[in-house]
């Protein structure tokens, strides 16, 4: 049984990374979505809700489950019994940062990293622009769920 793992900030979770946790559930027996807190970083949803928003887009995915980590990312794998970490690629920018984390990650234990590249129609999107046109009355319909757009409507007391 291959355990991987989609980690990520997800404050809040888009289309973009969706796209991702359910391809990597096509391809994985189990996929365990989780959310890294950042002490240095106190973003806009708290890690509870930022949970309660992955696991309503989520529910229909049967071997997906959530959890949320302070630490080392290979410090997870490695408690959890976890195989590969999960990572989408959106662009050429994101390719530098991410091989030098997956490599790091690799020294570190030997665990490895997956790839999935975007699908075109999410390559723009990212949680911290979605924040920004939203923080301004801008549209986000279509970069995150429905559910998800309520709750950056009432963040920003829209
Ligand atoms: N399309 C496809 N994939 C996407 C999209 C999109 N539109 N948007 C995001 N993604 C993917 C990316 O793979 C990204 O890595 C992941 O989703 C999560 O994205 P974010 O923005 O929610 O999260 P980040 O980039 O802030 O998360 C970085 C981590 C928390 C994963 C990273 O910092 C980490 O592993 N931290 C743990 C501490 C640690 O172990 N540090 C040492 C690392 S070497």
């Amino acid at each position: 049984m291959t355990r991987v793992v989609c980690p990520g900030s997800f404050d809040p979770v888009t289309n973009g990374h969706l796209d991702i946790i359910e391809r990597a559930s096509f391809l994985f027996d189990e996929v365990v979505v989780v959310v890294l807190v950042n002490e240095s970083k106190a973003g806009l949803f708290p890690i509870e809700r930022r949970i309660e928003l992955i696991a309503e887009a989520t529910a229909e995915m049967e071997n997906v489950t959530l959890d949320s980590y302070a630490g080392l990312l290979v410090d997870y794998c490695a408690q959890n019994d976890i195989q590969a970490i999960v990572k989408g690629l959106r662009a050429v920018s994101d390719f530098d940062y991410e091989l030098q984390m997956a490599q790091m990650n690799g020294n570190l234990t030997g665990i490895d990293t997956v790839f999935i590249p975007t699908s075109p129609d999410y390559t723009f999107i990212a949680s911290s622009l979605v924040k920004e046109v939203a923080r301004h009355g801008g549209d986000v319909n279509g970069l995150v769920p429905k559910h998800v757009m309520n709750a950056l409507d009432a963040a920003f007391g829209h």
